[in-house]
């Protein structure tokens, strides 16, 4: 895709040029920002909340604007610090030690941040469920992690299987508390609750976080991290997310992704800026509504979004006031080039893509405000990383060559174990480099190209084919809407391109508009790329967190089992 470069702008820290950055950067500037340097022990939600609280200056700043269909609320740093050592109080009222796994089965609420917050501040181990788990999905991350306490709603509840998981000792309800069981009663203890707590100090080495990720194949793994992740949530805040304390900053991921931890939690606290929680559903109405409203400055989101604004066309946006965004950014899956150029014209802004993953724990390949953004690259590493692009044996491969996107190890948010599972942690490694599992190439220039997970790349009549080149191009198409594309085994040419496609209001199925999108992708792009079928869906399948599960779509077409599907939207 040959598309001009989009130049840099000035962003608000110290990164006017990113190769001098790059060459001379060390975490350990970052570390002495923290309690660390003074006593030896840290603790992320005292870094995120207290520090900001204890400031006479900053204490009264909102850090939490919580908005829902239903419900408004405002949390100063104060009311965060408070609320979360209330919350830290009830569990060590019920034994919560240092290490234990609390699990959070939840939507998005203030208290769901209290909780998490409190839940660290007393070194134990929290653990995000997205709302939308069904119960195996629940048994399976409880199981996995020996939970000993849970905290969810009244209406969740039916999907634990509290009998059948000996570890899960307590229950903590938010809600109407059910009569006929062994329930703590989150408001009642919350009240009783005293508004001072010792914190549990840790080593940067102590763990934090488990988010469970599902694989292609086989039961989800739980990711392990440490509070040593701190360092990369913060400095990629100030890089990547151009963050300033009088920003307010809207990350639109749930926190059951690592994106609305990570995003949504760290980064934005440690950096001391307001930050809006959305509950409810999204529409292009609900999202121009919301940066609108509460003057968002600052936006991370998904390609899925920006796709469905794409698709809602101007007269949505043109009902918004969106002039107090600076800055958009993305992650989960490619941003299409189409997509940037949207953002180019309707917002007047560009769209930074970030790439990283569960297990990075935090962004690695970036762009940055002050670069240049060469649309469809990922971007370049974040300083203190190295990234490249290598065979199946660990050697590293020259520019324009795809192979494996590796990270080398031993970066602050790393993740340190899977949960009960050396062999699985291990298996990420060749040698020095972690390996991705997502197959990209370098240009000359050091910009970073995403071609596909491993297992989505095409292999049609011996030419290799990334999924998302041909969704890139078929969305540029006026009649599509959104596309997966997965290879379908064929006896002549290995495998055949088939596109599924959502289409645009407006336009109906027919063999000619089919034949014109075929036309199109094969002028656009090439005639091994062009997909040799097309079929319309109502909907593509995605992940909660916006990834087109182009596995899934190949099971259903080849007929075979869906594998573990618990990811999946409603
Ligand atoms: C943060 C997150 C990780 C996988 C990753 C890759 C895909 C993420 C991307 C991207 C292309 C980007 N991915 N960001 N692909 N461009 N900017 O998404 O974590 O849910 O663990 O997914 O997502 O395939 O390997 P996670």
């Amino acid at each position: 895709m040959d598309m001009q470069p989009i130049p840099a702008r000035e962003g608000n820290h110290n990164m006017k040029d990113y190769k001098e950055v790059y060459e001379q950067f060390q975490w350990d500037s970052v570390k002495s920002q923290f309690s660390w340097s003074e006593t030896g022990k840290v603790n992320i939600a005292y870094e995120a909340i207290d520090r900001h609280a204890d400031n006479p200056d900053k204490k009264d700043q909102t850090a939490l604007i919580y908005s829902a269909p239903n419900r408004e609320e405002k949390l100063t740093f104060e009311d965060l610090k408070f609320k979360s050592n209330q919350f830290a109080n009830v569990l060590k009222k019920y034994n919560v030690n240092k290490g234990d796994r609390v699990f959070l089965f939840m939507h998005r609420s203030p208290e769901f941040y209290a909780a998490f917050l409190g839940i660290l501040k007393t070194g134990a181990i929290a653990g995000p469920l997205f709302e939308a788990f069904m119960e195996q999905a629940v048994r399976d991350r409880l199981e996995d992690s020996e939970a000993s306490m849970l905290v969810t709603t009244p209406e969740l509840l039916d999907r634990v299987p509290v009998d059948e998981l000996p570890n899960l000792k307590q229950i903590v309800i938010v809600g109407d508390v059910p009569e006929n069981g062994d329930y703590i009663d989150y408001y009642k203890e919350m009240d009783q609750a005293s508004k001072d707590f010792d914190i549990e100090w840790v080593d940067l080495e102590d763990g934090m976080l488990l988010h469970y990720t599902s694989g292609s194949t086989g039961k989800p793994k739980g990711v392990y991290h440490v509070h040593n992740a701190m360092l990369q949530h913060y400095q990629t805040g100030k890089w990547v997310l151009d963050l300033k304390e009088d920003d307010t900053y809207w990350c639109t991921a749930d926190p059951g992704w690592v994106t609305g931890t990570s995003y949504g939690i760290f980064a934005p606290w440690l950096n001391g800026v307001t930050n809006v929680i959305r509950g409810g559903r999204f529409s292009p109405d609900d999202w121009y509504g919301t940066l609108d409203k509460y003057n968002v400055t600052v936006w991370y989101s998904a390609p899925t979004a920006f796709r469905k604004l794409v698709s809602a066309g101007e007269e949505v946006a043109s009902k918004h006031d969106l002039s107090s965004l600076r800055h958009v950014l993305s992650v989960g899956e490619p941003l299409n080039p189409e997509v940037i150029t949207w953002g180019t014209k309707a917002l007047n802004l560009r769209i930074h893509d970030t790439w990283w993953m569960t297990e990075t724990g935090g962004m690695m390949i970036c762009n940055y405000p002050a670069m240049d953004i060469r649309p469809g690259s990922m971007g370049k590493p974040f300083p203190g990383t190295e990234a490249a692009i290598v065979d199946n044996d660990g050697n590293e491969l020259p520019p324009n060559r795809m192979g494996n996107l590796a990270l080398k190890k031993g970066w602050p948010s790393m993740m340190r174990a899977v949960w009960k599972n050396p062999g699985k942690y291990e298996s990420y490694f060749l040698g020095d480099w972690y390996v991705s599992g997502d197959s990209a190439y370098m240009d000359e220039d050091g910009y970073f190209w995403f071609q596909g997970r491993l297992d989505d790349v095409i292999n049609t009549s011996g030419e290799r084919v990334g999924p998302f080149e041909v969704e890139s191009k078929l969305i540029e198409h006026e009649a599509v809407a959104e596309a997966g594309v997965i290879g379908k085994p064929d006896p002549e040419r290995g495998e055949i391109i088939k596109a599924f496609i959502t289409l645009n209001d407006g336009y109906e199925e027919s063999d000619e508009l089919l034949e014109d999108i075929r036309q199109f992708v094969k002028k656009g792009l090439s005639a091994h790329a062009a997909p040799r079928e097309i079929e319309i869906k109502d909907t593509i399948p995605k992940t909660r967190s916006g990834k087109i599960m182009r596995r899934l779509l190949k099971s259903w077409e080849l007929g075979l089992p869906t594998g573990d599907t618990s990811t999946l939207e409603e």
